[in-house]
């Protein structure tokens, strides 16, 4: 936030001449100059592509002036600094509303905006684990990724570019089939949050057998070695679950055997 910015001594040598013009005119009404300029010193190696800075110009002394600054939609501004004075913070509002009194320079600084999302749900989708588990980033470091639950408050979830939520247990624990809404957003070491993802989801059967956010496969085979018997735990992910062929290469993650003529596996349930 220190750094000056290339326009500074540009902008410095046109108040000069400014000054020169309007030498003289202590008897007329005085006028000032506000100069506009930006610096992306917040983006980390993020960019910017679409700026507009609204304000600039001559006006009459003590006039209520806007320093506005607009950009693409993964910016925000995080305020108007002095140029003069090599990067003090002069307001974070923007745009900035302010009666000009003297020449200035104020230079908007931009940052990025982070991002989450969530990974094992979807709008409208059926909430098969205990967990909720997404991914999130930024251009610099991020601080949390916060969870709501049916307009509760925020809370923190573990993690941030791989996060999860644990949802309620116990006697808070939701009812199958229940509706709910979850709201999801990140928030980088600036300050700077994400926008609200809300996602409406209904309870499912919890079927996550490793705890892991996706939902897992439980198959009975219970005439396996003549009526031992056998169940097979296949575990999801991102993509599901993959097709095997067990009588091939194919595996399950979990086997499980029972003993002699038990037919083992006959009724499992996921
Ligand atoms: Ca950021
Ligand atoms: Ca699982």
């Amino acid at each position: 936030m220190s750094k000056k910015p290339v326009f500074f001594s540009v902008f410095m040598g046109i108040l000069f001449l400014s000054s020169l013009v309007f030498q003289g005119c202590e008897n007329q009404l005085r006028q000032f100059i506000l100069i506009l300029g930006m610096a992306n010193d917040g983006m980390g190696s993020g960019s910017i592509d679409t700026v507009s800075l609204t304000g600039s110009g001559i006006y009459d002394e003590g006039t209520e002036v806007s320093a506005q600054a607009m950009a693409d939609s993964g910016c925000s501004c995080a305020g108007w600094f002095d140029a003069e004075s090599g990067g003090t913070l002069v307001s974070a509002d923007n745009p900035y509303i302010f009666n000009l009194i003297e020449d200035t320079v104020l230079y908007a600084i931009f940052e990025n905006v982070p991002i989450a999302s969530a990974v094992n749900i979807h709008d409208g989708g059926i909430v098969e684990s205990g967990f909720i588990i997404g991914t999130a980033g930024d251009d610099i470091t991020l601080a949390a990724v916060e969870v709501k639950l049916d307009g509760g408050a925020y809370t923190a979830a573990t993690g941030t570019t791989s996060w999860s939520f644990k949802l309620p247990t116990g006697g808070s624990t939701w009812k199958d089939g229940s509706l709910h809404t979850l709201g999801i957003r990140s928030r980088d070491e600036a300050g700077n949050y994400s926008g609200e993802i809300f996602l409406h989801v209904r309870k499912g059967v919890n079927k996550d057998v490793n705890g892991d956010g996706y939902a897992d496969l439980a198959v009975g085979e219970y005439n396996y070695n003549s009526g031992q018997g056998r169940a097979y735990v296949f575990e999801g992910g991102l993509g599901g679950i993959a097709d095997q062929d067990l009588s091939g290469t194919g595996f399950a993650e979990t086997t499980l055997t029972g003993e002699a003529n038990c037919s083992f596996g006959c009724s499992v349930q996921g």
